[in-house]
């Protein structure tokens, strides 16, 4: 056994939570030993420190936090379940902020802007849309092997009511050049480092996907000033692509003559394979490629997994599916493990973009355990599959199917 040298085991630990924090610890000889960090320790924040109902919190540095699906039931996502997705530091905004927010309009236009929210909101037309989000690594939890990163169940997916202009109606007035090819985000976050010089995240679209009239740079959710964590107070929306691509805190957009290379641009970063690799290969970065549309998915927001109902009774079973750029066709269950499927029930959307409601009744005849799973097929006919399909590097893009656990009693 070594010498017990409670000096040098505290100094050990101060340094390596000084690296964990980007700060170096001044007292760090105090530290008594085994105490973590206030700002590292998981339970020193709850959800509703943020303004948010049960979310699960999958880390505090950054702040990450996912939606239980009993939690999304609702037709429009409100605020204080809507999932939080941070890669750096949210900004400290002032109530002030309103005011002194600038938007930079710039790169490969004819008149680069700068825009007050007021300008935002006075020189272009004002747009409500239902739009869902989701982050390109919701379901990293069930592949294997498995990705570092948040390990996102099912939560990382909502659907708000977003109010704010068109981005292309903005990109216009600037002027889009025809060397205009990508957008690149830029927002107010600090990178993890604190380093100024570097982005928490700068993604962007191709300028076709930018042009798409149902891009919001959003002021307000769900009528209201959206919460901080949520990009307070203006953000892109771009829904259909990964969650990645609406910047939060929106401060730049440059529209540049080239695919954007920021942070999370490259690499293993929002890519995956080009061709399927068998799990656990690495790909070198040249055979990867940017993660455009997000795939068919669907959840079971009703009931919880784990109700119990008697035998005999009728339960609604519902929830909501979305598919990208594309709509949902249909929104099959079984109660058998798969044996068997019927179709639910399956409103259109209320507008592009917007996730779509589907519900089924449902009966057990006999006591005992049951599953109730759903799958979503989009318009082009593809299905979501039983397991994590296309195993990548990152865990992006799993849309298996949802499945709960009911009891008949
Ligand atoms: N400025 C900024 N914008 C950002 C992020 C971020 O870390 N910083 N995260 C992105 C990711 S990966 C996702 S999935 C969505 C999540 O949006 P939300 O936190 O409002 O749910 O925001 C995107 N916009
Ligand atoms: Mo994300």
């Amino acid at each position: 056994m070594a010498p017990h040298n409670p000096t040098r085991r505290t100094l050990l630990k101060g340094a390596s939570f000084a690296a964990a924090l980007g700060a170096p610890i001044p007292f760090a000889r105090f530290l008594p030993a085994g105490l973590i960090p206030a700002a590292l320790a998981q339970d020193s924040v709850s959800a509703a420190d943020f303004g948010k109902d049960e979310l699960a919190i999958l880390g505090d540095r950054p702040l990450n936090m996912e939606t239980p699906p009993h939690l999304l039931d609702d037709r429009v996502t409100p605020a204080s379940r809507f999932f939080v997705r941070n890669n750096g530091l949210p900004p400290d905004v002032s109530t002030a902020a309103e005011e002194s927010w600038r938007l930079t309009i710039d790169g490969e236009v004819d008149n680069a802007m700068t825009l007050s929210i007021a300008d935002l909101k006075t020189r272009f037309e004002p747009v409500t849309l239902q739009l869902q989000l989701e982050c390109g690594g919701n379901g990293r939890r069930f592949f294997a092997p498995g990705a570092s990163g948040n390990q996102w169940t099912f939560g990382a997916i909502a659907c708000a009511e977003w109010t704010g202009v068109r981005l292309a109606d903005v990109l216009n007035a600037a002027g889009v050049k025809n060397s205009a090819v990508y957008t690149a985000h830029y927002g107010a976050d600090a990178h993890l480092s604190g380093d100024p010089e570097k982005d928490a995240i700068s993604r962007g679209a191709p300028i076709a996907k930018a042009m798409d009239p149902h891009n919001l740079i959003a002021w307000a959710m769900n009528g209201e000033a959206m919460p901080l964590m949520n990009g307070h107070p203006l953000r892109l929306v771009i829904p259909g692509w990964p969650g990645s691509c609406s910047q939060k805190w929106l401060t730049k957009i440059t529209l540049r003559d080239r695919v954007h290379d920021g942070a999370k641009m490259t690499g293993s970063s929002y890519r995956v394979p080009k061709n399927p690799v068998a799990p656990g290969t690495p790909v070198p970065d040249e055979d990867m490629q940017i993660i455009e549309s997000m795939p068919v998915k669907s959840l079971i927001t009703a009931p919880a997994t784990g109700a119990r109902f008697t035998v005999g009774e009728d339960f609604e079973a519902r929830g909501h599916a979305w598919a990208g750029d594309l709509d949902v066709a249909a929104v099959d269950l079984s109660i058998d493990f798969g044996a068997t499927w019927f179709a639910a029930a399956l409103d259109r959307p209320v507008n592009k973009y917007a996730w779509q409601h589907w519900r089924a009744p449902i009966r057990f005849d006999a006591p005992g355990y049951y599953e109730v799973w759903a799958r979503a097929r989009d318009t082009e006919g593809h299905m979501q599959p039983p397991l994590p399909p296309g195993w990548n590097p990152k865990g992006y893009l799993n849309n298996m199917m949802h499945r709960i656990a009911v009891f008949a009693v």
